[in-house]
């Protein structure tokens, strides 16, 4: 039977970087409108198949509404539950503000162990002088949280496939290591009933050579 894996994704950032230029890119693939939720943050589905695991992958992706900026009230539940964090920046401003701020911020209030991060450095249209110190410090950051780095425009159209491409390979990697843990856990307690059993044995023949 297939199973339905829901992986929460949420797109972090400053203001005005492009979170929901970005989000409205992702969008044109989504299965579902987009919901509203009360407390001003939108989302929508996308479905995808894992065929290796028998699985459809539903991917939800949030972007938060009205948000002022990084010090604006965001509500942690949004932050709880996130497998992929998307974050993103369009300058070396903003790109400061994802290493001392967003990264931290989603680390410090996060409760998935092991969260994906996809680097995004949006309007590579407008990088100008900026662009190969971009590029360099955005791919020294990346390595060091384990995550990809892609350059885009929402403008110029520059790389927006790859975007859903990295989601979709992070939610895959993050299910093949969640059930890899799985694995790992019901092995140790097959042992440790194998090893329960042998000992019971052990004493039960110590019992039988005694008598
Ligand atoms: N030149 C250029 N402008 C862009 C690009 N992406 C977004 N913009 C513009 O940047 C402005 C802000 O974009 P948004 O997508 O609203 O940014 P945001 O991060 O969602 O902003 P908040 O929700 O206010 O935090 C808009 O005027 C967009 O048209 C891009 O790749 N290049
Ligand atoms: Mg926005």
């Amino acid at each position: 039977m297939e199973i339905d894996k829901k992986i929460n994704v949420i797109i972090l950032g400053d203001k005005g970087v492009g979170k929901t230029s970005i989000f409205n890119i992702i969008k044109e693939k989504a299965s579902t409108d987009i919901i509203t939720d009360i407390n001003d943050i939108d989302s929508f589905i996308i479905k995808v198949n894992y065929e290796k695991k028998n699985t459809t992958i539903s991917l939800n992706i949030k972007d938060i509404k009205n948000q002022e900026n990084f010090k604006g009230n965001i509500p942690l539940q949004y932050i709880r539950n996130n497998h992929i964090v998307l974050l993103v920046f369009s300058n070396i401003e903003t790109l400061n503000n994802i290493k001392e701020h967003w990264y931290k911020f989603n680390k410090e209030n996060t409760n998935i162990e092991n969260s994906k991060y996809i680097l995004i450095g949006n309007k590579s249209d407008l990088f100008g002088d900026e662009r190969d110190e971009i590029v360099k410090q955005g791919n020294k950051f990346a390595e060091e949280i384990d995550a990809h780095f892609i350059t885009c425009s929402v403008i110029s159209k520059d790389n927006l496939d790859n975007i859903e491409r990295y989601i979709i390979t992070e939610a895959k990697r993050f299910i093949e290591e969640e059930d890899k843990k799985l694995n790992e856990k019901k092995n140790n307690i097959e042992l440790k009933e194998e090893n329960e059993d042998e000992n019971e044995n052990n004493y039960d023949n110590r019992n039988c050579c005694f008598c």
